[in-house]
């Protein structure tokens, strides 16, 4: 919103209520337009000193986890938005003073005229202040926090792996097939995050494609951000790798991208090699090899994934 905008709008709510004020009131002609003045003034500043609370409550970070609070770094600039929401913050203290400057001023006003200019006053002293503000900052950043991943406070784990080698496979197979999409600034791909029951508790796997799925090297400075928020959530790391190559993308290239994520991230990392069903000549190191298409292999996975991660 333009300050100019939200300006047009309490003046005309204060002279609405003027307006009605006038009517009801059961006392003399000249006080009645006094009083009128007085909710002007009343209406114009709880309108203005309620929309500048609102800013300051919709882009509030007190309640965001790191991980969205490191997202939101990478999205807006922030230093500007600190400093828009501190001229907010001196605003509302010099409109509040205004406010009770002007209102006794008019309470005490001797006729209708003297009220009438005083309120026209506090409206321009009111005005000048208001029309310095830049509410643009704050509103991107308000729109910004409502496409934040929501991710649940619970044991965690990650998947990675390059693309088509069976994560959204194996973490549908594991999640008994109900799943959770949501975006992902910077990726054109979302979020999928599964809930694995175990015993009276629930593991949270979350997929993440276009993140975790190729070499550092080839991304941008933002992107290398938002993935490297992912590092708040959680140090449990799944790598997915394909040995049968069928993925596209070969053994070594996948080795690679493994190391790197070693690197970056300094997981706690389980190795799970899939398509076992699927004849290679290739080997890899991994704790663990099966096949997505076997039930047995995915019970087998589950009590590993437990043991490996949240026992000893
Ligand atoms: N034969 C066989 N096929 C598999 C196995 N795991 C996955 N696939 C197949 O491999 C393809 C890719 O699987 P996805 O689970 O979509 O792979 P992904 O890693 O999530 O891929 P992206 O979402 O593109 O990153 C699908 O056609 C699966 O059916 C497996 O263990 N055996
Ligand atoms: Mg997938």
């Amino acid at each position: 919103m333009k300050p100019e905008k939200l300006l047009d709008i309490a003046f005309r709510q204060a002279n609405r209520s003027g307006q009605q004020t006038k009517k009801s009131m059961a006392v003399r002609k000249e006080k009645r337009h006094i009083y009128a003045d007085l909710e002007r003034l009343k209406v114009a500043y709880g309108t203005i000193n309620s929309f500048l609370m609102n800013q300051l409550e919709s882009s509030n970070l007190d309640n965001l986890t790191e991980f969205n609070k490191s997202l939101m770094e990478t999205l807006v600039d922030s230093p500007k938005m600190e400093r828009d929401k501190k001229k907010i913050m001196n605003s509302m203290q010099i409109i509040k003073r205004l406010k009770n400057e002007f209102e006794m001023k008019i309470k005490f006003s001797d006729n209708k005229m003297q009220s009438n200019e005083y309120r026209k006053e506090f409206y321009g002293r009111l005005s000048s202040v208001v029309k310095k503000l830049d509410f643009d900052t704050i509103e991107g950043y308000t729109k910004e926090l409502q496409t934040l991943p929501k991710i649940k406070h619970m044991d965690t784990i990650l998947v990675a792996g390059y693309p088509n080698v069976g994560k959204s496979y194996l973490v549908k197979n594991l999640s008994g097939h109900k799943i959770n999409i949501q975006p992902y600034p910077f990726t054109t791909k979302e979020l999928l995050i599964g809930y694995m029951p175990h015993r009276f508790d629930t593991v949270q796997l979350i997929d993440t494609p276009g993140i975790l799925d190729r070499p550092l090297e080839k991304r941008n400075k933002i992107e290398l951000k938002a993935m490297l928020a992912l590092k708040h959530i959680t140090r449990n790391v799944i790598f997915i790798i394909d040995p049968s190559e069928t993925c596209g993308y070969s053994l070594e290239a996948q080795e690679n991208l493994l190391k790197e994520i070693k690197q970056t991230f300094k997981p706690k990392i389980m190795v799970i090699a899939t398509k076992k069903d699927i004849p290679s000549e290739k080997k890899t190191e991994s704790d663990l090899s099966i096949s997505n298409q076997s039930k047995e292999d995915i019970e087998l996975v589950h009590d590993e994934i437990i043991k490996f991660f949240f026992k000893g």
